[in-house]
């Protein structure tokens, strides 16, 4: 599913894993200490290898603690992407889910100041960090068209979805946002 946005800016709802996709960055779903353990950080991490955990470290050997919302860049290793853009999302329970529009604007917006044009982010903060499906899509697509008219090098936007039940409520939700 697809929609044109007014500023040619194009965004994507695709199934299936983000580690395969052939763009010039990925977003990370991470946490504020950049330790890439389980979910789709593990996943980028494995597949693009060691460089990423270690320019993740000296990061924040740098600069401290990304932020919850905030979000910080590395190489992509043996991804195809160029650029991992590591977002920090909310932990739901613990802070609030409107972070996850935060940590998606400021990731679009990191892509675009890279001069990149195409990104592709996953469901950040519903896995690990709890955060509900149907909250996250509206915050995620929002945010999305929020960015969009201030874009001037992205012109595509992809949200990776991992399953069929995200999709479901990614879809339904991009019907009533786009
Ligand atoms: N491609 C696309 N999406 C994926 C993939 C993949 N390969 N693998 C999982 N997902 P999570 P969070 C989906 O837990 O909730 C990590 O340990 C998954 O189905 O990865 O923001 C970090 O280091 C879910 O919908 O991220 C942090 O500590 C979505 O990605 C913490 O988890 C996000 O799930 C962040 O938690």
């Amino acid at each position: 599913m697809e929609f044109n946005l007014p500023n040619g800016v194009k965004v994507e709802l695709v199934k299936g894993d983000i580690t395969e996709l052939e763009v010039d960055a990925i977003v990370n779903a991470a946490n504020s200490y950049l330790e890439h353990g389980g979910g789709v950080a593990g996943a980028i991490v494995r597949k693009g290898g060691p460089i990423i955990q270690e320019e993740s470290r000296e990061w924040i050997r740098r600069y401290g603690p990304v932020p919850v919302g905030g979000v910080a860049v590395t190489s992509a290793g043996a991804l195809k992407a160029k650029y991992v853009i590591h977002a920090v999302g909310p932990r739901c329970g613990r802070e609030p889910v409107e972070k996850i529009k935060d940590a998606v604007a400021n990731a679009v917006l990191k892509a675009d100041e890279l001069g990149l044009s195409s990104v592709a982010l996953p469901a950040i903060s519903t896995g690990i960090f709890g955060c509900p499906y149907r909250e996250a899509a509206k915050l995620t697509l929002e945010a999305i068209k929020e960015v969009a008219p201030r874009l001037r090098s992205v012109r595509r936007i992809i949200v990776c979805l991992y399953t069929d039940e995200l999709y479901k409520v990614f879809e339904s939700i991009f019907k009533e946002i786009f």
